[in-house]
């Protein structure tokens, strides 16, 4: 465990506000906050506070277990018909000459090229574009499927569903069973930025709305499948977008529980329409990932993915609610680097990411898709382990 600090602490401070020490009052007896205690949590929750909170919430669920997955991302094309302003991958921005597009045996070449790799979990997510189509896909998952039956296929967002499925004609209901058929076994977070259409039609104009994206993962649960979410924050969103997109995550989980994980994405502004917005501070991330885990009382695992935000915060956000960090990832991931992540080469390896997770006192888990347990680190050794650094606290308030 890493926090000094306790819930008790902090409802000890009698300088503590009432409206926060309702607050902290819930999550010491493990109840739901509301969202209007959500949205005073964006507005005025200082990062010690929301630390110990969450924190806590972390602990009471998964001690110090820290998971991570060895899967490896394939990105169909980089070039997309919609032009999402914060994208660096639309139209507007690259142009065709520097942009590739895989046909299906370029794709199950790569595939192909992890054969021996104990890897568990292919990632399928990239640009929309019209050859991309139902049958190419239900072509490409069984393709994948014949020549490698152990490997979870995550692939493609509502985003992608939403306009394939229009173009065949087809309702999202049999659209997803087809997917199903073919060999699609989860759903990745991707496409929702923010739900709410005063900012969505800004910077996502054109693509699958808010409630679209949302009844395309409620299909897919009812079809007993998982997924995870995302929120794209720290653009041109306030705290009641946020807020509001939290809220619509939470009440379709307590419908369908088929979500996962929720992983918080942090806009990155370079080479897309939105480099003039400034990111979000390390403080404003941390304050984030710790709100998600306090409010999102019905998501088991809150995502940090390491190639965007950087390593070092990754380790922070251990502190602060999360309790996963997105896996020993390969050199084909290049939408953030293309956005301005400092992790030019988003490589880790498991050695590195276990150490990574143990130098802040954490224990690394590697999990598959589903969370099942694959291997428990906390007692390898490694060549050149070094004295470990563990155990720090949270700040006290
Ligand atoms: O939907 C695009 C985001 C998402 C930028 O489910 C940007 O396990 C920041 O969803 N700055 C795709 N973000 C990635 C994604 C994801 C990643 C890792 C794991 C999982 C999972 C899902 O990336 C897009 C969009 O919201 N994105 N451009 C940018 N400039
Ligand atoms: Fe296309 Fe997705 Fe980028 Fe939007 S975010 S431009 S849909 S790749």
């Amino acid at each position: 465990m890493v926090s000094s600090t306790t819930i008790q602490t902090l409802l000890a401070d009698r300088t503590l506000p009432a409206a926060m020490r309702a607050i902290a009052e819930k999550v010491a007896a493990g109840e739901r906050i509301s969202s209007a205690e959500g949205l005073l949590l964006f507005e005025e929750g200082e990062l010690g506070f929301l630390g110990v909170l969450a924190n806590t919430i972390r602990e009471r669920r998964h001690g110090d277990h820290t998971y991570f997955n060895r899967n490896f991302h394939i990105e169909p094309t980089n070039v997309c018909l919609y032009t999402c302003t914060f994208c660096s991958y639309s139209r507007l921005i690259k142009q065709r000459s520097d942009g590739w597009e895989y046909s299906l045996d370029d794709i199950l070449d790569i595939v192909k090229s992890y054969d021996g790799q104990p890897v568990t979990e292919v990632h399928i997510v990239g640009g929309v574009l019209p050859q991309y189509d139902v049958p190419f896909y239900e072509s490409l998952f069984q393709a994948i499927k014949a020549h490698r039956p152990d490997l979870h296929i995550k692939a493609l967002t509502p985003v992608e569903y939403h306009y394939i499925f229009k173009k065949a004609k087809i309702s999202y209901e049999e659209g997803m069973a087809r997917m199903l058929a073919a060999g699609l076994d989860s759903m990745p977070g991707g496409g929702a930025e923010i739900f709410h259409p005063e900012i969505r039609d800004q910077i996502a104009g054109g693509k699958c709305s808010g409630e679209q994206w949302l009844r395309i993962h409620e299909i897919w649960h009812e079809l007993g499948g998982r997924s995870n979410a995302t929120m794209l924050y720290g653009h041109i969103e306030n705290f009641s977008h946020r807020m509001d997109h939290l809220e619509k995550l939470r009440e379709l989980q307590d419908k369908t529980g088929g979500f996962q994980t929720f992983i918080p994405l942090k806009f990155r502004n370079q080479g897309n329409q939105l480099s003039h917005v400034p990111e979000s501070t390390v403080i404003e991330d941390l304050r984030n990932y710790a709100i998600s885990r306090i409010y999102l009382d019905n998501f088991d695992h809150i995502k940090a993915y390491w190639p965007m935000i950087g390593r070092e915060i990754a380790q922070l956000s251990l502190a602060y609610g999360v309790n996963d960090i997105d896996g020993t990832i390969d050199d084909t991931t290049k939408i953030y680097s293309m956005a301005g992540s400092e992790e030019q080469t988003p490589a880790l390896s498991t050695e590195e990411l276990v150490k990574l997770i143990r130098a802040v006192g954490r224990q690394a888990i590697e999990r598959d898709t589903l969370y099942g347990v694959i291997q428990d680190y906390s007692d390898a050794v490694f060549a050149d382990d070094k004295q470990f650094q563990g155990y720090f606290s949270l700040p006290v308030v």
